[in-house]
């Protein structure tokens, strides 16, 4: 798919503010810091398009872009930071699981993972959690820049294990990299896919 355009649109901390459920639309959530806003800026070629940062907790709304005038990313904001309170933890799930489960536009929710970690126990509940919703998924390897192919296969294979123990299948996934472009294509033409069969 050639991306044509990619606008900023709206950002919202509420759900009854979110543009209307009109166009196919593909969310981008995972651990803070695991680099969601990055990829987002490296599918659509435009640095700075989402806001990124080395300090954890950056994005913290829900950020529609609008791509090729009839498609929407969305930028969410991460889960498991540490540094955030119990409350504002609490506020996340409730704003982050209305959203998920209410968006009928909602084509797929990419899960990103650092290609670098054992699975951790927050990703694998998320998934649970997609799962026990009916939400369709996808997984995202990041950062795959910073180690070698071998570790990353390691990585995605022990995780696609994890996953095993509670899913029948496991979703399709990506191995990508902000820096190297790594895995743009592939993504691309999966939501290239889902747009051709989108019907309001
Ligand atoms: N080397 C490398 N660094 C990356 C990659 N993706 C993201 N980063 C870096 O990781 C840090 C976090 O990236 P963000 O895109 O802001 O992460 P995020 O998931 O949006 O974080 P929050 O909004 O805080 O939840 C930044 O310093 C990025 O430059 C990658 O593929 N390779
Ligand atoms: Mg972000």
């Amino acid at each position: 798919m050639i991306i044509k355009s990619a606008e900023f649109q709206c950002s919202n901390t509420r759900t009854d503010k979110l543009p209307p459920p009109v166009l196919p639309e593909y969310a981008f959530i995972g651990r803070s810091n695991v680099g969601k806003s990055s990829l987002i800026n490296m599918l659509v070629q435009k640095k700075g398009l989402a806001k990124t940062s080395q300090t954890p907790g950056k994005t913290q709304l829900i950020n529609h872009f609008l791509i090729n005038e009839n498609w929407h990313l969305v930028d969410l904001p991460g889960y498991g930071y540490a540094k955030t309170s119990r409350s504002n933890r609490a506020d996340w799930q409730k704003f982050i699981s209305f959203y998920l489960r209410n968006r009928e536009n909602l084509q797929c929710v990419f899960v990103l993972i650092d290609s670098r970690l054992e699975p951790q126990k927050i990703d694998i509940e998320f998934c649970s959690w997609l799962g026990e919703n009916g939400l369709p998924f996808q997984l995202i390897f990041t950062k795959a820049d910073k180690q070698s192919r071998v570790k990353t296969d390691q990585a995605v294979a022990k995780f696609r294990k994890a996953l095993l123990e509670i899913f029948e299948e496991v979703p399709q996934h990506y191995i990508t990299s902000s820096e190297t472009q790594d895995g743009r294509e592939e993504i691309l033409h999966f939501i290239q896919g889902l747009n051709s069969t989108f019907t309001r």
